[in-house]
């Protein structure tokens, strides 16, 4: 009888980044799935707690500047037609600037295991469009914006102060009426897991990742613009020392790649390898990825880029004779339809929260 061999696997898990254990950075071998698996996909959460939500009485609200208040119970959303795709989103904290790592709470050895980019991922997801509810309620002409209420509050992470606020934000109209702003309630094929929203979260596609509101119980349809914590004291960028206006708030995602093959300390054979990695750019499409193996001084279209799913993530694949043994510097950069390109710094430098860095990032790699 042949002898079993087994090897203990290390099972991938994500990675906490804080001691509050309110975010956690997907492994980056989760990144290089085209989908990343449920159990491996980010979580941010601005409260330790999980909300815990009873299915048999949740109840989610829509009212204010509606003809039609409504009232769904988890059934009645799960009767309505369903749509279901492919979402990539990242926080908006993703892949922090590297001059800041220095004064970051993240500990290096995190920085290094993360290499920054883990707080992304893609899933499929389903739901019903908010659209259709914003119709079935009848939006009144004095609408302004639509306000998302999570079920989770308590005293900001930051400061303990405001001592008690809500996790709400709002989207105006354009977007809230998008027939692809979804009301999810399945990542791929399972219904939401208890940390990404169960039982319903907003899911805006090409939009970082703060706007979907998780455990949603209340849709508010506002005659103003909302002015809440989490909408106007964060999730915002400084537009510059001398800016006529203060700041911006972050909407759809900036033109960005990464490269996901090889993972972070991953050894490249001399005699060739196959590099690979993601690229996205909110709503619009991408039209150009480039690397350079040579730390940004020459540039070549990837071989190949597989089309996006839905709002997902484009795929590139990239084969990569190395001159010989040593230490590279590798770069990917990507080009939108509008022609954006990512820049070679971060843009806000005077920003000190380093919001949206969509900079080209340097990826150090050793040939043997
Ligand atoms: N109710 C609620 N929704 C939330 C958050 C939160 O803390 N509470 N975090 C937001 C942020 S900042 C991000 S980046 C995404 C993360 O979604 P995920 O944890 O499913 O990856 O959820 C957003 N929705
Ligand atoms: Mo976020």
């Amino acid at each position: 009888m042949a002898i079993q061999q087994t090897r203990a696997e290390v099972k991938p898990q994500i990675i906490p980044t804080n001691a509050g254990f309110r975010t956690f950075a997907a492994p980056p071998a989760a990144l290089q799935q085209d989908i990343v698996p449920n159990e491996l996909f980010y979580i941010r959460n601005h409260w330790t707690e999980v909300p815990e939500i009873d299915i048999d009485t949740y109840r989610l609200v829509v009212d204010g500047e509606v003809e039609r208040p409504l009232t769904l119970s988890y059934q009645d959303i799960l009767k309505l037609p369903r749509k279901r795709f492919q979402v990539t989103f990242e926080c908006c904290g993703n892949s922090p600037v590297p001059d800041y790592w220095a004064r970051s709470t993240r500990t290096s050895s995190v920085m290094e295991q993360i290499k920054g980019h883990g707080i992304m991922g893609n899933a499929e997801w389903a739901g019903i469009s908010l659209a259709d509810l914003l119709t079935s309620a009848g939006i009144k002409p004095s609408a302004v914006e639509v306000m998302f209420e999570g079920a989770d509050h308590g005293p900001d992470e930051t400061v303990g102060d405001p001592p008690e606020v809500t996790y709400e934000r709002s989207l105006p109209l354009t977007k809230a009426t998008n027939p692809d702003t979804l009301l999810a309630f399945e990542m791929n094929g399972e219904p939401l897991p208890p940390p990404h929203g169960f039982p319903l979260r907003l899911l805006v596609p090409g939009w970082y990742g703060m706007t979907s509101i998780k455990w949603l119980v209340g849709i508010h349809v506002l005659d103003h613009e909302f002015k809440g914590f989490y909408q106007t004291e964060r999730y915002m960028t400084v537009n510059g020392p001398d800016a006529d206006s203060y700041y911006t708030y972050l909407t759809k995602m900036k033109v960005k790649s990464i490269i996901t093959t090889p993972v972070p300390g991953e050894v490249v054979p001399a005699g060739g390898y196959t590099l690979a990695g993601a690229a996205w750019s909110g709503e619009d499409d991408v039209v150009k990825i480039e690397i350079s193996t040579d730390g940004g001084a020459n540039w070549q279209p990837v071989d190949t880029i597989r089309p996006r799913s839905g709002y997902s993530w484009y795929r590139w694949e990239h084969h990569w004779q190395p001159p010989g043994p040593g230490r590279y510097t590798l770069m990917s950069r990507a080009t939108n339809d509008k022609g954006e390109i990512q820049p070679m710094e971060f843009p806000n430098k005077w920003d000190g929260r380093g919001y949206g860095n969509n900079m080209v990032f340097p990826y150090e790699v050793e040939v043997v």
